[in-house]
């Protein structure tokens, strides 16, 4: 069996991660891909209690240590089981934020030790990387602008703008680090055109897919 592919989408609040997710699937469904879609923090029955906990504005303060180990704590259920068995029927995995969610809003926004975070990334994950992150990026001001439009904002959402100008530029540093996995695409643009633009980066994979493994064609890969 091939392993499946494991694809991320990252980016600050309102960005259109979610609205991108459904036409991502679509995509890929049409080149007979099997797609699992999920999200985190999430994507179990334990992992969705923690992020209720996480987001619930009303709750007791949560402290940054706590916060960063219960993100790694939904990821630790979340990667036993519903990422790795879905690789490993090969099928692709596509998840609404992953651990550079953790870099930027742990590392950039709470100003977390990035080396406390990498050994919880190792810890957690042992080699799991995700084989393509897209980083919907837009400035600040349009994606919390789309977010208050739609209603009551969840305990990040509640954050002052300079939390979010920190998470950002962490999330840009991300993607400077890891410039094969991490593809940049400009959000503050139609939707049309941003999903273009993914359209494009995802051709493009499927492409070395077809060329690293000719089988793969049999099952509607594009070369
Ligand atoms: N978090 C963390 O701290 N550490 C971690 O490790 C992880 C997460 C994994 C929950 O995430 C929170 O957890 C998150 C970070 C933290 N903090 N917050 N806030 P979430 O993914 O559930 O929350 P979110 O980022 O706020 O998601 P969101 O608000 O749903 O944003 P989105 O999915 O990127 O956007 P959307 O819902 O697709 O779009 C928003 C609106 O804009 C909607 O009305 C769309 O129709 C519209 N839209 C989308 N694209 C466009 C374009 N191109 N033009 C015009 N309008 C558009």
């Amino acid at each position: 069996m091939i392993r499946g592919k494991f694809i991320t989408l990252e980016g600050c609040e309102g960005v259109g991660k979610t609205t991108n997710m459904a036409f991502i699937k679509d995509y890929l469904e049409q080149h007979n891909i099997s797609v699992v879609v999920t999200r985190e923090p999430g994507g179990t029955k334990l992992a969705e209690k923690i992020r209720q906990l996480l987001l619930d504005n009303k709750s007791e303060t949560i402290s940054e240590q706590a916060e960063l180990l219960m993100m790694f704590a939904a990821r630790a259920q979340h990667i036993k089981h519903v990422i790795e068995p879905a690789l490993a029927q090969g099928k692709w995995v596509l998840c609404d934020r992953f651990t550079d969610a953790t870099y930027a809003y742990q590392g950039g926004g709470r100003n977390m030790k990035i080396s406390t975070i990498k050994w919880l990334e190792n810890l957690v994950q042992g080699t799991l990387r995700p084989d393509l992150t897209l980083l919907l990026d837009a400035p600040i001001e349009i994606g919390i602008a789309r977010v208050r439009e739609r209603g009551a904002l969840d305990r990040f959402e509640l954050e002052k703008i300079s939390f979010f100008e920190n998470v950002r530029r962490a999330y840009l540093l991300q993607a400077e680090l890891y410039p094969e996995r991490i593809k940049l695409i400009k959000a503050n643009q139609p939707l049309i055109d941003v999903q273009r633009a993914i359209t494009d980066v995802i051709r493009t994979l499927l492409g070395l897919c077809a060329l690293n493994c000719p089988t793969s064609s049999r099952h509607g890969i594009v070369k």
